[in-house]
């Protein structure tokens, strides 16, 4: 089956891309100004992840499938959306990365009170900003997303980018049985030290997959989605040549992915929407591979060239997407906070490296860690215990703020903000090259990152890593802005 680790493929060439990559186009959108509804059900349910023989999967989803139902509006549409909870305990909905007003962001307790097994709640919010998201619970997330409650939440722009057919991949690691069912191992204490809930099986929208039909010549919009607890991928896409045009649902100057092999890296929660030109020849296969494990690559999907070509050449059409209403900081007259990220398996040999352990104080990761025992993770020395939390950092409302973030530890981390998108302006001192807007950014070990926004979304917060295994094991915390 595809989800077995297999060794790397050789690469066939690289054929240049064929886009031009230009500005941004439009106006403002045109506001649609029209209500949706819907319905989600939280319930245990069945499903095939895996092909046969092995059989279906016991899960817990929406609406009765994994991912759950795409939900699809246009950019200044008003949702509502009626949340039934059917499974046995307690249960939230976060629409990650919108943003949506606090009391609509779904942290139990801290914005809402959790809804019961049995319970309904309803919420509404508009469609502010175009792009790819994504929704899932707030409340035990390690094993309810975990068990397959997630799904996709696509904004259209009010003018699209031409493109010949658009594809919506949501990407998940399980951690399978023998006999294909769900193993509840969950939060265990490796998970949490380490690197998280990684699995042995990856799905595309709730299945292993087989082969993904492509026309020659066609250009496709592929959104991605990482829904896995865990898992991080860095997707080679072979002799194809991807532009990504947004991140994290954000429109981004096109530009060939960051990374100097030319993988598209996505941790967990983040979003990537590529343009891809099908280069190849009809009758041709192009593998997907996941390099990010250098020791354990594996074939993702194969894309299949049918026989007939859609056109000789790839379309020259513009890429670009129009900006979404985000207001700009102001880096020179920012305040600065800084925020350290310790703890974890060798965490402390880390600290000593960066030479932080033992100053006291803010800094002393390891002193401050001390303190706090039962966390395995910790945010500026504190590991959370539940969402109710002091506030870590308080933001004047409607100013400038610069974050800088460092990661003394062994691990990546994906670092998600609630209710902001913020420019990732530097890493490790050095300017990003588009300053990109994200609402989780992935962090290497030892890396330092500034992130800047304007703290316009009044309320408490949540600022954690999107690893669930961290998030549970302490590494979250809360920041007002008021
Ligand atoms: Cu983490």
């Amino acid at each position: 089956m595809k989800s077995t680790f297999t060794p790397a493929l050789s690469r066939r060439g690289f054929l240049a891309g064929s886009a031009a990559a230009g500005a941004a186009f439009s106006l403002q959108p045109a506001w649609a100004d029209t209500q949706r509804v819907f319905t989600l059900r939280a319930a245990p349910g069945r499903a095939r992840l895996v092909p046969e023989p092995w059989g279906e999967s016991d899960v817990w989803c929406y609406g009765g499938t994994v991912p759950g139902p795409e939900i699809r509006v246009r950019q200044g549409d008003r949702l509502r959306i009626a949340v039934e909870n059917a499974l046995e305990e307690d249960t939230t909905v976060h629409w990650h990365g919108l943003r949506v007003s606090n009391a609509m962001d779904g942290v139990p307790h801290l914005t809402q009170a959790p809804i019961a097994p049995g319970e309904t709640f309803t919420y509404e919010f508009d469609a502010v900003d175009a792009g790819t998201f994504w929704y899932h619970p707030h409340q035990r997330s390690f094993e309810q997303v975990g068990r397959g409650l997630y799904g996709p939440l696509i904004i259209e722009e009010a003018n699209p980018p031409r493109v010949d057919r658009e594809l919506v991949w949501v990407l998940d690691d399980w951690r399978l049985t023998q006999e294909a069912e769900i193993d509840d191992s969950f939060g265990g204490f490796h998970d949490m030290s380490h690197g998280g809930r990684l699995g042995n099986t990856v799905t595309i929208n709730g299945r292993v997959p087989g082969a993904e039909p492509v026309r020659a010549g066609e250009r496709v919009r592929l959104r991605l989605i990482n829904a896995a607890n865990a898992r991080i991928f860095a997707l080679d896409f072979g002799e194809l040549a991807p532009q990504v045009i947004a991140l994290d649902g954000q429109p981004v100057t096109p530009h060939a992915p960051q990374d100097a092999r030319g993988w598209v890296v996505i941790g967990p929660a983040m979003r990537v929407d590529l343009m891809l030109d099908m280069t190849g020849a009809p009758g041709e296969t192009v593998t997907v591979i996941d390099r990010f494990f250098s020791d354990r690559n594996y074939e993702l999907v194969d894309l299949t060239y049918s026989e007939t070509p859609l056109r000789d050449a790839p379309p020259n059409w513009e890429m670009a997407l129009a900006p979404n209403p985000l207001p700009e900081p102001d880096i020179g007259q920012a305040r600065r906070h800084e925020v350290i990220f310790t703890g974890g398996m060798m965490g402390g040999m880390v600290e000593r490296q960066m030479g932080l352990s033992g100053r006291g104080g803010m800094m002393g990761g390891g002193m401050m860690n001390r303190m706090h025992d039962g966390g395995i993770w910790f945010v500026n020395g504190v590991a959370a215990e539940g969402h109710i939390l002091d506030p870590m950092l308080v933001l004047a409302r409607d100013a400038s703020h610069v974050i800088a973030m460092t990661n003394a530890t062994a691990f990546h981390h994906p670092i998600h903000l609630h209710g902001h998108s913020f420019r990732v302006i530097n890493r490790n001192g050095v300017p990003t090259a588009h300053h990109e807007w994200q609402d989780t950014v992935l962090m290497a070990p030892r890396e330092r990152v500034e992130i800047a926004f304007v703290a316009d979304n009044p309320g408490d917060w949540m600022f954690h890593c999107h690893i669930l295994e961290h998030q549970a094991g302490g590494m979250m915390g809360v920041i007002r802005v008021a």
